[in-house]
């Protein structure tokens, strides 16, 4: 207080413009902070699973700590529709019996997660025809920017995707590290570790360090964009792993031709990339493996207006199905593929467009 009082009174003095400026910055910094700290205050868990859920139905920006001890069972699934929501789970479990999907979030603009597990119990196929089924949805707010955050966050056992995002109109920015989803998608085919579904106007940036998907009945990750926009994807350290089994797991189950009749078939693969309308696809993947995947390892298509640009660095991408590494770019060679140090095959050849340095 005392250096301001001495600011402010040199100021009345010499009138210096700088002096100003530094008393604007001080006064402009503390109601920076003062605004952040009213506008959302944290909600810590209290063991009640309906005040947790009054609180999120209540909340337009949300931001939830559960805390080490505690395991969150929901019998339905939990419910937000406001702007952001956090989840600071410190080491918690949502354990998700529903077998509907477990956190459902409807037109927001942020999801952030981090240091959660959650658990879903495994759905009926027939459950998930017309339902969703994913442990974790999040629909985006047309004309809003869409941010989804994992920071240590596990997904483990949905019926349907692992976590599905949804835009349209709507860019969707993911991001994710140290994280992993695993055994999920095993209702019907198409169900994804991760799925984001974005359609007219929007991109789609994926930005993930270390993370892993492992041993999911559809791709480990699919990123779907149509419209005007493209993918721009930058991965280091991530693990995708016998993803896309699903067909072989349960064409031998009692009920499996209904429900591939109602369904269709969908043949997945490790990390699939699907991009149309105008828009290019962007690819950069450090260090990642891509092993045993049903039915190729990597996927990725671009067409119509736009480039296909793909760098693979460090890494290990082996299928014993299919190509290891599919590029298709306008129904063509790629515009640009540069493969360093990596390890493909066997069931390969160098995709068209591509060059390798070892
Ligand atoms: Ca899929
Ligand atoms: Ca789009
Ligand atoms: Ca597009
Ligand atoms: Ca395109």
């Amino acid at each position: 207080m005392f250096l301001i009082f001495r600011l402010v009174k040199s100021s009345f003095l010499a009138c210096k413009p700088y002096v100003w400026a530094v008393l604007l910055f001080i006064v402009l910094i503390s109601l920076g902070s003062c605004f952040q700290v009213s506008a959302v205050s944290t909600y810590r868990y209290d063991g009640s699973v309906d005040g947790l859920r009054r609180y999120l139905l209540d909340t337009k920006d949300a931001r939830v700590s559960i805390g080490l001890a505690r395991d969150v069972y929901i019998a339905e699934p939990l419910e937000f529709a406001g702007n952001s929501l956090e989840i600071r789970g410190e080491g918690a479990r949502i354990i998700d019996l529903s077998g509907q999907g477990g956190l459902r979030l409807n037109k927001v603009q942020s999801l952030d997660l981090s240091d959660l597990e959650f658990v879903a119990s495994p759905s009926r196929a027939l459950d998930c025809i017309d339902q969703d089924c994913s442990g974790i949805f999040v629909s985006g707010r047309p004309g809003s920017d869409l941010k989804v955050a994992l920071k240590n966050v596990s997904v483990i056992g949905a019926g349907g995707h692992g976590i599905h995002v949804r835009a349209d109109d709507s860019n969707v920015f993911l991001r994710s590290r140290d994280s992993s989803i695993r055994s999920v998608g095993w209702s019907l085919s198409d169900r994804d570790g991760i799925r984001v579904d974005q359609t007219g106007s929007g991109s789609i940036q994926w930005h993930d360090k270390n993370s892993s998907f492992v041993g999911n009945g559809g791709d480990g990750v699919e990123l779907d964009e149509a419209g005007a926009g493209g993918v721009k994807v930058h991965l280091s350290g991530s693990v995708f792993e016998a993803n896309g089994a699903y067909f072989f797991g349960r064409s031998g189950e009692e009920g499996f031709a209904d429900v591939s009749e109602k369904t269709g078939f969908d043949l997945d693969d490790g990390f699939d990339i699907d991009e149309e309308g105008d828009g290019d696809v962007r690819a950069v993947l450090k260090r990642v493996r891509v092993l045993s995947n049903f039915d190729e390892g990597i996927d990725f298509d671009e067409l119509n207006s736009g480039l296909l640009s793909v760098e693979i660095k460090d890494s290990t991408v082996l299928s014993w199905f299919d190509e290891s590494i599919s590029l298709s770019g306008g129904g063509e060679a790629a515009d640009h593929c540069l493969l360093v140090n990596v390890v493909s095959g066997p069931v390969d050849s160098l995709p068209d467009g591509c060059r390798r340095l070892s």
